[in-house]
């Protein structure tokens, strides 16, 4: 894998703020391809033209979504424009947008990968329906739409999704009781910022992955919410929760993924530059970048490399050698 592929995602109809439109170009200004590239082919494919319409915003008219035509059709448009990509020997970077559009995201994925497992950091589940949302806001839906749990008519042009076994929720800590209902009877993999600051990400990362996935094999995305950081950490974001995992944690969970090989896509979501002050912003997209810059070059590092697990696989006595 020699290539970066890079996507501005400008999704801000799954909530109330329309800085999260902003991120593509504020890390572009802040030269983040730059420093992606010394390692790799970038190609970058700006931002995706979406629908600016700001006075239907938030607007809740026969549907339990607010928005849901536009967050219909932006996802759909995602989804087709990922699907067209030609994905070989690469790996796609999606910088949203709120976290709505990891719907598109992993939709159009799934084309590419169709045994893809997903990896949702975030403090929250967003797993919830239509129906059980207190908000009504979208972004706090995606994962039912995944899971096939939600029904809607807009969105029937959802043709495919994830099994339950293939996520797993990293930092969770702020969980609504339908969500607590729905992960625990999809038997869904989650792990809370207690439990990874307490046992560490990488025994907890590895025994889910493994259960999922024995051979080492399978392709992963992860999908990363800024609001997985403590607030400390990330203050430019617009559902902050408390008692995040440690910043060591989270980077440790993305160069795990990273050093396996087998990471192919990211998304990065609900980064607002406008909130907070100017050093602040400055402080959290400096966390994005080192973020992205660890991850990427784990994975870069590991290319062309078998896996300790394939080795494992294909010959029994070469683990010993390693
Ligand atoms: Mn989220």
């Amino acid at each position: 894998m020699n290539n970066i592929q890079i996507l501005g995602i400008p999704f801000d109809f799954g909530q109330e703020h329309i800085g999260v439109r902003l991120p593509y170009s504020y890390l572009k200004d802040r030269h983040f391809i730059n420093r992606l590239r010394p390692s790799c082919n970038i190609i970058d494919h700006q931002e995706l033209p979406l629908p600016f319409k700001l006075k239907e915003k938030n607007e809740m008219k026969n549907s339990l979504i607010k928005n849901h035509e536009l967050c219909s059709l932006a996802n759909r448009d995602i989804s087709d424009f990922i699907k067209s990509l030609d994905l070989k020997e690469s790996f796609l970077l999606n910088i949203g947008g709120d976290h709505g559009f990891g719907l598109g995201s992993i939709h159009g994925l799934l084309h590419h990968h169709k045994d893809m497992i997903v990896v949702w950091a975030d403090a929250h589940g967003d797993v919830n329906t239509p129906e059980s949302s207190l908000s009504h806001n979208f972004h706090g839906m995606p994962l039912s739409f995944l899971l096939g749990l939600a029904r809607d008519k807009h969105f029937n042009w959802i043709t495919h999704g994830l099994i339950p076994k293939d996520l797993i929720l990293f930092g969770t800590r702020d969980l609504d009781e339908s969500e607590k209902f729905i992960i625990q009877k999809l038997g869904i993999q989650h792990f809370s910022a207690k439990e990874i600051n307490r046992f560490g990400h990488k025994s907890l990362l590895e025994s889910a992955i493994q259960k999922i996935d024995p051979y080492g094999t399978r392709p992963i995305h992860l999908s990363l919410d800024v609001d997985v950081f403590d607030p400390e950490d990330m203050t430019c974001t617009g559902t902050k929760v408390k008692e995040g995992p440690f910043r060591e944690e989270i980077f440790g969970m993305g160069t795990f993924l990273g050093e396996t090989g087998r990471l192919k896509s990211m998304d990065i979501a609900e980064f607002n530059p406008l909130f907070g002050t100017e050093e602040e912003g400055e402080r959290s997209s400096e966390l994005i970048i080192s973020f992205l810059e660890s991850v990427l070059g784990a994975l870069l590092m590991k290319k062309d490399k078998p896996t300790r697990d394939y080795l494992k696989r294909h010959d029994s006595k070469s683990e010993l050698q390693i």
